[in-house]
């Protein structure tokens, strides 16, 4: 017959599932609701291998369970705001909505090409209108109720590009675009009060039994709750105090300085006319061109210096002498730090460079520490001592005791931090949704009214030489009427919001993606959400995981959803992998560039030797890439799909590897081929339906199988994602239908293997489901595979088989016993020996000795 061709084939069935509609879903109270989502991407010109593996598992899972019946939400869209379009714009002198429009098609057309299940009429594109527009109802909402609001904060400020920069965007102090240095710079940003729920979504990371135990513990750690204590110390000949900001109280008698951090209001205050003015503002300003997570590192060598003011230890009333140091964050805590060098590392370090003092004040139980002789801070418990009415305290206790009686002397109280911080969601961007607000020289800030919504972003802008967001220069964007007063000369805020805004609430938008009023339907929403399956990058475990979370937990204050958690179960896949090769004269090479095998490897531009690289997650800046546009033109997507799936267990990274590509299409060719073999012996036939019992030999064998493999990939598909053994199970099953003697003669033979080829192609299907309609059209069927139920298994087929065994008394066969196949010789003779004809005819002699012949016979000789 033919050979598989997958051109011929995919982009027919392409068109087919298309114009039946197979995708389309809508509510339907009838039938159990599935939403699977896998995390949209962002439009960046083309698919890459990582893409393909997030929405080929994801793609298994949708069609698997629409064939168990359920009803599947699996849809598809776009994040499609964000600063590459900008990049991108000023390089090819496009405009950033051009170039995403244009992405956004190229890359449509290549999930379409692989065959991926969506319902594309749910498609969405977060920078459109229809889209943020009800961000911006949102954010209005959120502003009225005090979860949205303004105010003064430290940022990462790029004066060459004019903007903010995030954390990541800053490498080693340098703007990630321009390269220049970046400053501190204090702006007015806008801030999401997610610091209100810290609580409520810590204790449920403890109720999300179908997240990865990974991503649950860095969200806790994110969120980073601690318990402790505020103390307040007075300053020395002033009315000032200092409040810090403490988890070990117990510790106060062992402080012996303060550390603020430079960015501190004090620092300042207190240095001012003193002689170290000068020391202090040169530090200030040097600390403040640091990257802080590096300032801050465990590693970094600690510095400081005085501010010219002391202040006094509460408890001890001795004077303390403050410093600034580079340890101290201005945002975690108070920003000021109770120094304990005996009992804290950083501490230490600090105490010991500058030969400031050291008092112990916990000790091991029995023994006595001394400082001068300390080598590092003494962190473990103790017993209180130096701190005269805590002394012979357990450590643990007194943290209590001390916290009480500094509460009870208003010099201090119990409390909670996190480290978790408001989200700022200002960006001096262009390409984001507008913030709906507006600032009036009168009366203020007032939230744009809802009937004006959305605020358009003008696609007219012409963007600036370096990157500075063209919407502050826009006349007829900034321009406007205070909505409250009247006021003309009142101004739009040009900030446009963090991407992450829009990507935290599209799960919902994606269950009536086309409501016009309002941001999505409830009641179609109550149907699909929460999400049953999200799947995507681990490097998501943080950042948009938890504003998701919080944003539900905004909808919910609102009333327009009845869950908090939006994700019901989440799984991380790993990277897709490939080694990387190394010229020493002409860097990273591409495979092609590359000759010869193994260790003899040699670069085609220079002929040197290429240095044998480490397998690394696929990187266009280090060439170990493939192109899924390449490999579905060679191979197809069929064969793209398996490979993926087959190669790794979804959570693990991938290594990309061309061999096991070929494999993936051999396999394919061979299930062709064993197809065409068959098809005129089984192409009328009914698949054989009855119990295994009424088989024999090879065909009983095969029906078994047959089953267990389907019990084996409905397991390892279901919730368990074991794609690679699924796998693999088929792979058995096609061998034992190539193992079929063609002389064995059979009236059951032809069901049996119909019934083999049908669980083949159902259950591959979901991986490969070109290739499977293909295949299930070649049987007349008029319905396609997707459409037909997921197999069942027979209980009764998943046994061992069973053997007859023949019982003799001194070699006269007496009875006879069913048992199973290879059951062990004690087993048997126990049972033989228990056999009421047996024990008749041995009439209570002796037993002289029991032959027993393995799976045939058992003589007992009396
Ligand atoms: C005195 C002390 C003694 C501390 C001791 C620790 C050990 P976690 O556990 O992460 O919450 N700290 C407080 N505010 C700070 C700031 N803005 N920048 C840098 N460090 C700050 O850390 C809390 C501890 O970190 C606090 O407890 C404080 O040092 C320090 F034996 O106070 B501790
Ligand atoms: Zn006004």
């Amino acid at each position: 017959d033919e050979r598989y061709d997958p051109k011929k084939i995919e982009g027919k069935w392409q068109a087919h599932w298309d114009a039946a509609g197979l995708f389309k879903v809508k509510e339907d109270p009838s039938k159990e609701k599935y939403f699977l989502m896998e995390m949209f991407p962002y439009p960046s010109g083309k698919i890459h291998m990582g893409h393909v593996r997030n929405y080929s598992i994801g793609d298994v899972v949708a069609r698997f369970k629409r064939m168990q019946g359920f009803n599947v939400l699996h849809p598809m869209g776009w994040d499609a705001f964000g600063m590459p379009a900008e990049n991108a714009a000023i390089k090819n002198n496009t405009h950033p909505a051009k170039w995403t429009y244009e992405n956004i098609a190229a890359m449509g057309a290549q999930l379409k090409a692989m065959g991926f299940s969506y319902d594309w009429d749910r498609e969405i594109a977060t920078c459109k209108p229809d889209y943020y527009r009800w961000e911006q109802w949102l954010f209005v909402q959120m502003f009225k109720k005090g979860m949205a609001y303004r105010k003064e904060a430290n940022v990462n400020w790029c004066h060459t590009c004019q903007t903010v920069l995030a954390n990541e965007q800053v490498e080693q102090n340098m703007c990630w675009r321009c390269g220049d240095e970046v400053e501190q710079k204090k702006l007015k940003q806008w801030f999401f009060r997610i610091t209100d729920y810290a609580d409520d979504l810590l204790e449920h990371c403890d109720k999300l039994p179908g997240w990865p135990e990974k991503v649950v513990t860095m969200q806790k750690n994110w969120i980073g709750k601690s318990h402790g204590a505020e103390i307040l110390f007075s300053v020395k000949d002033s009315d000032v105090k200092i409040k810090v900001f403490t988890t070990r109280p117990d510790t106060l008698c062992g402080a012996t300085f303060m550390c603020l951090a430079p960015e501190h209001p004090l620092v300042e205050e207190l240095s001012k006319g003193t002689a170290q003015e000068a020391v202090v503002q040169e530090f200030v300003s040097r600390m403040a061109k640091q990257d802080k997570a590096k300032r801050t590192a465990d590693d970094k060598e600690k510095e400081g210096v005085p501010i010219g003011a002391q202040c006094i230890n509460p408890l001890t009333g001795k004077t303390m002498e403050i410093y600034t140091a580079n340890f101290a964050l201005m945002e975690y805590g108070t920003g000021a730090v109770m120094s304990v060098p005996t009992h804290d590392q950083r501490d230490f370090e600090f105490a010991t460079k500058y030969g400031l003092e050291k008092i112990v004040v916990i000790q091991p139980e029995g023994e006595a520490l001394s400082p001068e002789t300390m080598t590092e801070a003494y962190t473990d418990p103790g017993v209180l001592v130096n701190s005269g009415q805590f002394d012979g305290m357990k450590n643990t206790d007194a943290m209590e005791a001390i916290a009480q009686y500094l509460d009870e002397n208003d010099m201090g109280k119990k409390t909670v931090q996190y480290r978790i911080r408001d989200w700022g969601i200002s960006r001096q961007r262009y390409w984001g949704a507008p913030i709906p607000m507006i600032h009036c020289p009168d009366c203020g800030i007032a939230p744009v009214p809802e009937d004006q919504l959305p605020v358009i972003l003008p696609e007219d802008a012409n963007l600036l030489e370096g990157g500075k967001s063209p919407l502050s220069e826009l006349d007829s964007f900034v321009k406007t009427t205070c909505p409250q007063c009247g006021n003309e000369n009142a101004r739009r805020e040009t900030d446009t919001m963090d991407t992450f805004v829009e990507s935290s609430w599209y799960p919902e938008r994606y269950c009536s993606p086309k409501c016009d009023d309002a941001m999505f339907d409830v009641d179609a929403v109550k149907y699909w959400m929460p999400v049953d399956q999200y799947i995507g990058g681990v490097e998501h475990a943080v950042m948009h995981l938890l504003y998701s979370r919080y944003f539900t937990r905004v909808l919910n204050d609102f009333g327009l959803v009845d869950f908090k958690e939006p994700f019901t179960r989440l799984l991380t896949q790993g990277m897709v992998c490939k080694e990387t090769l190394k010229c020493p004269e002409h860097g990273w090479l591409f495979p092609h560039e590359v000759e010869g095998n193994g260790e003899e490897r040699t670069c085609t531009k220079c002929g040197k030797i290429v240095e044998a690289g480490r397998v690394e997650k696929m990187s266009k800046s280090k060439l170990n890439v493939v192109d899924p546009e390449e490999l579905l033109a060679k191979y197809g997507a069929d064969t793209i799909r398996l490979f993926c799936l087959f190669a790794a267990p979804p959570e693990r990274d991938l290594d990309w590897s061309e061999e096991g590509v070929e494999g993936s299409y051999r396999f394919l060719q061979r299930v062709w081929r064993m197809f065409a073999a068959h098809m005129d012996e089984v192409k009328d036939v009914q698949p054989y339906e009855g119990s295994p019992d009424d088989l024999d030999g090879y065909l009983k064998d095969l029906y078994k199988k047959t089953h267990q493999t389907i019990k084996k990939v409905t397991e390892d598909i279901d919730g368990r994602f074991h794609f690679n053994t699924a796998i693999a199970a088929v792979m058995e099953l096609v061998n034992m239908v190539y193992g079929l003697d063609d002389d064995l003669q059979d009236e059951k033979r032809a069901g049996v293997l119909r019934a083999a080829v049908e669980a083949v192609i159902l259950l591959i299907s979901p991986m490969t489901p070109h290739f499977t309609e293909e295949l299930w059209s070649m049987f007349g069927k008029t319905q396609c595979v997707l459409e037909t139920p997921w197999p069942a298994w027979r209980e009764d087929a998943l046994t061992a088989d069973e053997v007859v065994v023949v019982l003799q008394v001194n070699g006269k066969l007496r009875s006879k016993l069913n048992v199973p196949l290879d059951t062990e010789d004690e087993k048997i003779k126990e049972m033989a020996l228990a056999d009421e004809k047996v024990r008749k005819f041995m009439g209570g002699k002796p037993i002289r000795k029991v032959i027993v012949v393995k799976n045939k016979l058992v003589n007992v000789v009396v």
